[in-house]
């Protein structure tokens, strides 16, 4: 070991923090964001080095804690940080690892590399952006440790004792100087992530340990799932019904592309195909979906072609969508040198993987199909029911069309228009009621905000077949509103979103939940790119009015700011009255302004999805036909916070 010491160690300490530096001033270049978003990547960039241990094979184990100070620790049992003299730098590896940019990877070529989008942009962007970060490595029958602050070293490598193990054990705190809005990690995202990670890696367990909640049954969490992407399946359609026994598993390897998959039919009408590069999430798809693709259809057109299942002179065109109709999917890739490109860099870009990925499918599918005709002939069925559905969703769609034509300016009767059109710059209200409509329409600014009550539940498309989706009145009256169309690809258009803000506005109980539930995921399913892009808002209600005398009236949020209020009030010996406002209705068109309209007072929360498979996973389960798995749902996740979607 040859940790510097004195003058020598600073002026190799300065160069450092000039790059180091560059992350704090620009952090958002290195991280995404410097919100939530990015506060949660930091211990993304810590575990996938982790991973790539495993993925090298020499870890199975990754330990994750949340501390109550607000610091995380990850700790593993790869091969630790190599500690030796880097040959150039004349530091320490574990120095060159932790504060130079980049020098995170492996210096092995044949290791899949992460390094796309976000990822693998380097342990040492978490040193810069963390307040305190420490380094513990076990290796070569020593435990070394190392501190930092903001990336700057504050203590050397030394050795600090003997060990018969392996591993390395990084703990930081995140800088409040760089995360301004919030420090606080969730739960559940971090479950989401480490969960999808193990079903990825079948070869690791990954074990959460939440210190911040006292209760030891709900503190911890354990992930393994020896099944892998199996697993995955079996696990997104927990509250679907499947005809099949189980997923059918594909995995093989072509030009070192190991390609694995496993697919499962159910009787939904949603497609879940999620696909990931070197276990990371390809939101836009790339070369190796579409070599999925092609081979999905390829397979099942020759199988019905062979045995007669589907006629020749039938009328009804099949497309390749309809193929992928309630299924679900899981694929996962490995690249040694992967392109990643498109709006968020989650698209596949290296050609040779889409031959990999279409041969292996293909081979692998057309056995089965072969050796288990009864499962084929049903899954057959159901392509050609969801062919004639996009017929007929076809004529809805037209029908729409027509009558937004009929009607003059080709808007729904009930929507009140803003009277800007600059996109941009107006936003419409999905309102709950036709009453808190009424009070939303006096209340507005009309200039630039448009209201379209919605009556009753709408449909849950969920259950429904994308015909009588469309056939719905409220769903009919949101599209045309809207303006963008409805569906898939060509079918969407978002140029033509007529207002860049769509909020939802529901009463604050059980029905306005559900009904705020049944539009998220509508869109979710159906106009996903309005999600993707951050189009979609939720507006939110105070839940009590404290009127004082002489009428000064305060609104809370939330029972700990009421309760603030009423100590307040107490104090100055005020009279005052407390209501819990029951729906919007209750609201006259001032106070809804005020509370819930007003771009300078309201909190609007944007939808984001963090987790494609974790997002499907909720609305299937909150959505589906099983109440046991819905209640369990529920619980689980209302033990820890609101539902973040
Ligand atoms: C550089 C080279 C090697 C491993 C690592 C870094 C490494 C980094 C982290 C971060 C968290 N856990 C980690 N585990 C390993 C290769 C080691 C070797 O060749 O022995």
């Amino acid at each position: 070991m040859s940790a510097k010491k004195g003058s020598d160690y600073k002026a190799s300490n300065i160069q450092v923090l000039e790059g180091l530096e560059a992350v704090r001033k620009r952090p958002s270049m290195y991280i995404g964001d410097t919100a939530q978003r990015g506060l949660h990547h930091l211990i993304n960039e810590v575990v996938d080095n982790s991973i790539d241990e495993a993925l090298a094979g020499h870890c199975d184990f990754i330990k994750l804690m949340i501390h109550e100070d607000g610091s995380i620790t990850v700790a593993d049992n790869g091969r630790g940080i190599p500690v030796d003299e880097h040959p150039k730098l004349k530091i320490p590896a574990v120095e060159v690892v932790l504060t130079k940019l980049h020098a995170g990877g492996k210096f092995d070529k044949d290791s899949y590399k992460v390094s796309g989008g976000l990822h693998g942009v380097g342990v040492s962007c978490v040193n810069a952006l963390s307040i305190f970060f420490s380094a513990e490595i076990h290796r070569d029958g020593e435990i070394y440790s190392m501190e930092f602050e903001r990336g700057a070293t504050v203590k050397p490598l030394k050795v600090i004792g003997k060990t018969e193990e392996t591993g390395t054990t990084i703990r930081f705190k995140p800088d409040t100087e760089i995360f301004t809005q919030t420090t606080e990690f969730k739960f559940e995202i971090i479950a989401d992530r480490m969960r999808e990670l193990a079903f990825l890696n079948p070869q690791i367990t990954v074990q959460i340990i939440d210190e911040r909640i006292e209760d030891p049954d709900l503190s911890t969490v354990q992930f393994h799932f020896a099944g892998g992407v199996k697993d995955f399946v079996r696990y997104l359609d927990e509250s679907r019904d499947s005809f099949m026994d189980e997923p059918i598993y594909i995995s093989g390897e072509i030009e070192n592309v190991p390609v694995e998959l496993a697919l499962e039919y159910n009787n939904s009408y949603t497609e879940n195909v999620h696909s990931y590069v070197n276990n990371i999430n390809t939101r836009e798809g790339g070369t190796h979906i579409s070599g999925f693709r092609r081979a999905l259809t390829r397979c099942f057109k020759t199988y019905a072609e062979k045995n007669n299942i589907i006629k020749a002179n039938s009328k009804i065109q099949i497309s390749g969508e309809d193929f992928r109709e309630g299924l679900t999917c899981v694929l996962s890739v490995k690249v040694a040198e992967p392109q990643f490109e498109g709006q968020t860099k989650t698209k596949l870009g290296n050609s040779e993987v889409q031959s990999a990925v279409e041969v292996i499918v293909y081979d692998k599918l057309t056995e089965f199909l072969e050796q288990n005709p009864k499962t084929s002939r049903k899954i057959l069925e159901k392509v050609v029911l969801a062919a004639e559905a996009r017929e007929a969703a076809r004529k809805a769609r037209q029908l729409i069309q027509r009558k937004s034509v009929m009607s003059g300016g080709g808007l729904p009767g009930k929507l009140a228009d803003c009277s800007i059109k600059d996109p941009a710059h107006s936003e419409i209200y999905l309102v709950e009621g036709d009453s808190a409509g009424g009070s939303a329409k006096m209340g507005r600014n009309r200039s630039f905000q448009a209201i379209l009550p919605l009556r009753g539940k709408i449909l849950n498309v969920e259950k429904a077949k994308i015909n009588k989706i469309l056939e719905n009145k409220e769903i009919q009256a949101m599209i045309t509103a809207l303006g963008t169309g409805v569906g898939h690809e060509e079918e969407f258009e978002l140029e033509k979103l007529r207002y860049h803000k769509i909020i939802i506005m529901t009463d604050a109980d059980v029905d306005g939940s559900h009904i705020r539930t049944l539009l998220l995921t509508f869109f979710y399913r159906y106009m996903h790119p309005l999600v993707d892009h951050g189009h979609i808002y939720i507006a939110t209600p105070p839940l009590y009015r404290i009127t004082a005398s002489r009428g000064e009236i305060q609104y809370s949020w939330d029972d700990d700011t009421r309760d603030k209020i009423i100590r307040e009030l107490k104090k100055s010996k005020k009279k005052f009255d407390v209501s819990r406002y029951k729906g919007l209705g209750e609201m006259n068109p001032d106070q809804l302004w005020e509370t819930t309209m007003d771009p300078e007072t309201r909190t609007l929360q944007q939808v984001t999805v963090e987790n494609a498979a974790a997002a499907d996973k909720m609305f299937s389960t909150l959505m589906g036909d099983d109440v046991v798995p819905r209640r369990e749902f529920i619980e689980r996740n209302s033990k820890y916070a609101k539902l973040d979607i």
